[in-house]
């Protein structure tokens, strides 16, 4: 049965309702495809807390945690008014276009410190600066979502600075539409699903106790996604359409050795393989929140924040796209927002 990506989400942001996804889900995989041993292996979270409860019996931990660990509502204030602590949000892939803008617009409240989750610290730093963003306002971490391991180490290195987690913002990805051959993440998986997908994947799967243990009033995972892998939309149907078939490369391994780089098994097509993992992003949410929602508090939602045709996202596109594609947005679909449009609707949906 094929599984295309219709009535998944709205193209705004929402909390995904239950039971609307045609997958069949399972207990230790995604799609009921247990995708490889190097992530399954990490999805254990009583191995997690063993490892939790071990470093913070180590008092470096302790210490790193005394400035931070203030309950959300703290009721000593002078005033004996109840004020509330920093929030604490991750966001993947600030170091540019909506997660810098995001960044930003949080920054700018004063009431959130925000761990910019990024692969390349420099130009992090560097765009954290030119935002304009006060240093005491944010965390620069490194993070490389095409690489599981990087994902793993990411999570113990937030951990070990002792900071609580409140929100967690996956909005990192790479679009490849001119790409003729495949490319691959560090375990083998195709890039734009192992990157967009199975990075955040892995990334909300152990993150998810954190997030859990935070005792802030309002707790979220938001994934960013996108109107064209939802083929209920006229931006939906521009070919080539998002389409999971029967899931059959994601059970090979997308590894384009013995099985398709593709998810349905098809040939390789760069932007295809883009949309497609947008779809695994919003199916993602939907599960997650099934799954988790009431048990743990934590609302789940994907996002579409408007075509903000001028980010770095189209920089592997050809330069005839790069020029036409704003106005285009702009003037005939009227689909177009700007990046701090963008970031400010995903700061408020944080
Ligand atoms: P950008 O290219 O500006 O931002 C993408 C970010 O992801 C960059 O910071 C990039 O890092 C980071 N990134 C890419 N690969 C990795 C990796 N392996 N590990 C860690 N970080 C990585 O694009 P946008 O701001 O447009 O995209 C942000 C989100 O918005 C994406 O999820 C996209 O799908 C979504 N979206 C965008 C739309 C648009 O019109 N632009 C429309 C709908 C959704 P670096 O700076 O190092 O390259
Ligand atoms: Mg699309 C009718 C509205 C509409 C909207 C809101 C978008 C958003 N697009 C629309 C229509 C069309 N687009 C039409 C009619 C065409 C054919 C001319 C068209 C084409 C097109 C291309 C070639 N559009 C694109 C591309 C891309 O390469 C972009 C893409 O698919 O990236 C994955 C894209 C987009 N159009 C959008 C948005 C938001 C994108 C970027 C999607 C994203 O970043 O996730």
């Amino acid at each position: 049965m094929a599984l295309q990506a219709a009535a998944l989400v709205p193209s705004a942001f929402s909390v995904p309702k239950e039971g609307k996804t045609s997958a069949s889900f399972k207990d230790s995989s995604l799609f009921g495809v247990s995708f490889s041993e190097h992530a399954k292996a990490d999805f254990s979270s009583s191995a997690l807390r063993c490892k939790r409860e071990f470093s913070q019996r180590n008092g470096v931990v302790r210490a790193q945690t005394m400035a931070t660990a203030s309950p959300a509502v703290d009721v000593s204030s002078p005033q004996g008014k109840k004020t509330l602590r920093k929030g604490s949000v991750i966001i993947t892939g600030a170091s540019s276009g909506l997660g810098l803008a995001t960044a930003k617009a949080l920054a700018e409240t004063g009431k959130w410190h925000i761990i910019m989750a990024c692969r390349d610290f420099l130009k992090a730093e560097r765009a954290a600066k030119s935002a304009g963003m006060a240093k005491e306002n944010y965390t620069i971490m490194h993070l490389d979502l095409a690489s599981l391991d990087s994902v793993r180490q990411f999570v113990d290195t937030f951990r070990r600075s002792g900071r609580p987690l409140d929100v967690l913002v996956c909005n990192a990805a790479v679009y490849l539409p001119t790409a003729k051959e495949p490319t691959f993440t560090a375990e083998g998986f195709e890039l734009s699903v192992g990157t967009n997908h199975l990075g955040h994947f892995l990334l909300s799967r152990l993150l998810l106790d954190d997030l859990k243990q935070s005792d802030y009033p309002s707790k979220r995972l938001i994934i960013v996604g996108s109107i064209t892998g939802n083929t209920n939309t006229l931006a939906g149907n521009v070919p080539p359409k998002a389409n999971l078939g029967d899931l059959r490369g994601f059970a090979g391994g997308l590894n384009g050795l013995n099985s398709s780089s593709m998810i349905d098994g098809g040939d390789f097509d760069g932007a295809k393989a883009y949309k497609d993992s947008k779809v695994c992003n919003m199916l993602t949410m939907q599960e997650f929140h099934r799954r988790f929602h009431e048990e743990t508090g934590i609302a789940f939602a994907s996002l579409y924040p408007g075509c903000i045709a001028t980010t770095g996202l189209f920089r592997e596109h050809i330069p005839l796209f790069r020029l036409l594609f704003p106005p285009f947005q702009k003037y005939i679909t009227k689909g177009y927002v700007s990046e701090d449009e963008a970031g400010k609707r995903l700061a408020q949906v944080k």
